[in-house]
């Protein structure tokens, strides 16, 4: 385990330009201009989708059964974890460990979530926090707030992408068997977690499989996809900035009850390797926390990696914007 506070390597190094600890000032990155290769298959498939999901909606408030109802809540709740939990605090940052129980039933819920694969959805969000708001970010928030939220699936990626892509090592995901085969298996787990499931489980109490297809899957899984993608745009553009106000992600409690404690976005762009993803806020603005917690309680989750308050303490008042309520400037020395 790195000493509290020290970034592990795999997560940063020197080349680090947004995370770092660094005290002077810098604007944010601009994006260069460049002419958008749309992908009009994604287009129309998103199209559908939100369409599809608006009528799944209101069937969710109008006509859906009640089991069907907290059917829906569970399945946003499990494919939440699935990418909050796993892809996003277990892989993509390794800020614990988990046994095979936990790895199988995470791997489980985050293919309900279609997001892609973990490995492929890993390699996207460590480039984005190595190369954070520059061209070769994925879902670089400097190009626009329907860009980064939506905007970055309908296009060809930059090609500082695919040209610093290669500096993401991947070699401890890829080590893993459970991730090997969820990657193999995609586009056949994938459907059968995602959609089909979804969709026959409530006809067992009698829902009708329109119903259940419309709100257990497409509302669903469209919900899920737009609260997450508030992270990359919302949370990158409307807030404090208590830990680093040099760089763009802010802290947001509207974002973060959403998305189980990952709208405390400056927090989690300074000190990217703490499970919690945010210094301050009880369970009910970070439901990830509590199920990481409770996995440790009984032994599946270990060597949960947080940041010492002290750390925190002199970054707020080096770097910070002075919102931050406990450590604010009038306590500085
Ligand atoms: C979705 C993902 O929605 C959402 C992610 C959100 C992330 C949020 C993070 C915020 C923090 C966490 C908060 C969680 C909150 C959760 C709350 C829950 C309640 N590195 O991609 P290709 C190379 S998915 C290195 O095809 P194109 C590589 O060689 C929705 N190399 O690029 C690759 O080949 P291969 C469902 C890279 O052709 C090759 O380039 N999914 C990297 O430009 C081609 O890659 C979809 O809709 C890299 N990072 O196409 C699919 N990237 O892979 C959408 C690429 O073989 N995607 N390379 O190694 C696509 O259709 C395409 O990717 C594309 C770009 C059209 C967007
Ligand atoms: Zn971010
Ligand atoms: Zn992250």
């Amino acid at each position: 385990m790195p000493p509290q506070g020290q970034p592990p390597a795999w997560v940063l190094d020197e080349s680090d330009a947004v995370t770092e600890d660094k005290d002077v000032a810098t604007p944010a990155p601009e994006a260069e201009k460049r002419k958008l290769q749309i992908v009009w298959r994604n287009v129309t498939l998103f199209v559908f989708l939100h369409i599809g999901a608006l009528y799944g909606g209101y069937l969710f408030f109008t006509k859906a059964m009640w089991t069907t109802r907290i059917f829906t809540v569970l399945l946003y709740i499990m494919s939440g974890l699935g990418i909050t939990a796993g892809a996003h605090r277990l892989w993509a940052h390794k800020s614990y460990k988990a046994r095979l129980p936990l790895r199988l039933l995470l791997t489980l819920f985050n293919t309900i979530a279609f997001q892609d694969s973990v490995l492929d959805w890993a390699r996207d969000h460590r480039m984005h926090h190595k190369y954070s708001e520059t061209d070769a970010d994925p879902h670089n928030a400097t190009r626009g707030f329907f860009f980064s939220h939506v905007g970055w699936l309908l296009v060809r990626k930059h090609p500082q992408i695919k040209a610093k892509g290669h500096t993401i090592d991947m070699s401890d995901l890829l080590a893993d068997p459970v991730l090997r085969f969820q990657k193999k298996y995609y586009l056949t787990l994938m459907p059968l977690c995602c959609f089909i499931l979804p969709s026959y489980i409530p006809t067992l109490w009698g829902e009708s499989l329109w119903n259940a297809y419309f709100v257990c899957a497409i509302f669903r899984y469209c919900y899920v996809l737009n609260v997450t993608w508030l992270v990359n745009s919302a949370a990158h553009k409307w807030g404090d900035r208590p830990y680093d106000k040099n760089i763009n992600p802010v802290e947001t409690k509207p974002v973060s009850l959403v998305v189980f404690g990952e709208g405390f976005h400056n927090y989690h762009h300074t000190f990217p390797w703490d499970y919690k993803t945010a210094e301050l806020g009880g369970y009910s603005l970070n439901l990830s926390k509590l199920f990481i917690d409770t996995m440790s309680k009984i032994g599946w989750a270990y060597d949960l990696k947080s940041v010492s308050p002290d750390i925190v303490e002199k970054r707020v008042k080096r770097t910070g914007d002075g919102s931050h309520h406990v450590w604010g400037w009038d306590d500085a020395p």
